[in-house]
């Protein structure tokens, strides 16, 4: 069901070299961004004639307008299983409590005596945050992307979601009810690329956005790549990735189940296991079987994630070449499942975010655990983090001299200007001078 790679015995390669031989899901988001460019311009061009289009075209349902009446979003807060309801609370609670404490206070910097610089953070103006619909219909990656904004102090957010011909051209009603639980009442039943086009764009019924942030298939991300410079974006989200780092002291039934709790995403999605016990590591492949079969979503996503070239067992000889492969991978999640799990978390360097110990596995941080789930993936955790309050905030440098100060750093700027043969930046400090710069 999975396969193994063998790093035991000789040292292993650094850097690349050891990259090169973990297994990684093929996600050719440059390919895609042909395709989605000329969607794009349409909705540029003839703003929301396109989207309409486009939902008959891509989601089969004939819209009359883009925008979600405000009584659909009350009606399926209403119609919301009560046991959800409480579930997704108790999960933008804690994720409240986490995210509000990521704020960040200005802070200001005495330069010299009269010379200061501070740091004012601002949020972002606008965000539109994307839902996936269909396979991937995932309220707790509203609450994901909604709490850290909202706890930036974004001041005005917009959903967008595609069209459901099963709920008449609605999107899907446990989305809907998130969005009134979080309240975001700006909804649109728009999907796909052209969901991120309105959104950079702008249309007639929707204001354009600064940044946009969301899962979703590849075409989203390959618009999100397009309008990468001109709006804001959170990390390309490529399929969900799970690591294990595990010993001889982990439960092979545990760590079974959350392989395939991530397998169960995608066809592409990614379990690695990295393990130094042989022992466990058969453990873990003899309890995949049955597990599997006891699922869901079986021969669909689990089976073709496990048997893909994405998915392996990587055996090595002991803990520093586990941590030294995990580095290496940078995976969206990685669990460690061994003795004295805490201190090995610690030397971690490369990961979106870490489980320690047996008690917090991956799904707890995909619900309830109060961190975010919007993490970097296909290795990009090597220098990308997650979704948080920071992602939605600009750090402003406000610069504050004296005449007094000015002068006394005046000759320093004059002389840089000259070196890089910028003599009008030398100038505007001279001309405030009488063109004689103290210190010249
Ligand atoms: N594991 C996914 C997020 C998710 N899981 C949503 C369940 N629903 C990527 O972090
Ligand atoms: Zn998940």
């Amino acid at each position: 069901m999975i396969s193994r790679i063998d790093l035991r015995g000789d040292a292993l390669p650094e850097g690349p070299a050891l990259r090169a031989l973990l297994p990684r899901a093929d996600f050719d988001v440059a390919a895609a961004l042909e395709k989605v460019r000329p969607i794009c311009e349409d909705v540029h061009h003839r703003g929301d004639a396109a989207l309409i289009e486009y939902a008959e075209k891509f989601d089969g349902v004939r819209l009359d307008q883009v925008r979600v009446p405000a009584a659909a979003l009350k009606e399926a807060l209403a119609g919301l299983d009560p046991l959800v309801r409480e579930a997704l609370e108790e999960s933008i609670r804690r994720a409240r409590l986490v995210h509000s404490a990521q704020r960040r206070a200005p802070h200001t910097v005495q330069v010299v005596p009269g010379g200061k610089v501070t740091e004012k953070w601002v949020p972002v103006e606008r965000v539109g945050l994307y839902a996936p619909g269909g396979r991937s219909v995932y309220p707790s990656s509203v609450i994901m992307n909604a709490v850290p904004a909202q706890e930036a102090g974004v001041g005005s957010m917009a959903l967008a979601s595609p069209p459901q011909a099963d709920f008449g051209g609605l999107p899907h009603p446990t989305i809907l009810a998130a969005c009134a639980l979080l309240g975001i009442d700006e909804v649109y039943a728009v999907g796909g690329a052209q969901a991120v086009a309105m959104f950079a764009y702008g249309t007639e019924t929707c204001a354009p956005a600064n940044m946009v942030t969301g899962p979703g298939n590849i075409w989203v991300a390959a618009a999100k790549r397009y309008f990468t410079g001109r709006i804001g974006i959170d990390t390309e989200a490529g399929p969900t990735e799970i690591a294990v780092l595990a010993d001889d002291t982990a439960d092979p039934a545990h760590v079974a189940s959350d392989l395939i709790s991530q397998a169960e995403h995608d066809p592409l999605a990614a379990a690695v296991l990295v393990t130094d016990s042989v022992a466990l590591a058969d453990a873990v492949a003899k309890e995949l079987e049955p597990q599997v079969a006891a699922t869901k979503h079986v021969e669909d996503r689990i089976v073709p994630a496990l048997k893909g070239r994405q998915s392996a067992i990587v055996l090595v000889d002991g803990l520093e070449e586990g941590l030294r492969v995990v580095d290496a991978y940078g995976a969206e999640h990685l669990e460690i499942q061994t003795a004295d799990a805490a201190a090995v978390a610690e030397r971690v360097k490369n990961a979106g975010a870490i489980f320690v110990g047996p008690w917090a596995p991956v799904s707890l941080g995909d619900y309830c655990a109060g961190s975010n789930h919007v993490l970097p993936t296909g290795g990009c955790a090597c220098h990308s983090s997650g979704l948080s309050v920071q992602s939605f905030l600009r750090g402003i440098h406000i610069v504050d001299y004296t005449r007094e100060a000015l002068a006394d750093v005046a000759h320093h700027v004059v002389t840089l200007a000259e070196a890089e043969d910028l003599p009008a930046h030398g100038a505007a400090v001279k001309a405030r001078f009488g063109w004689k710069v103290p210190g010249q």
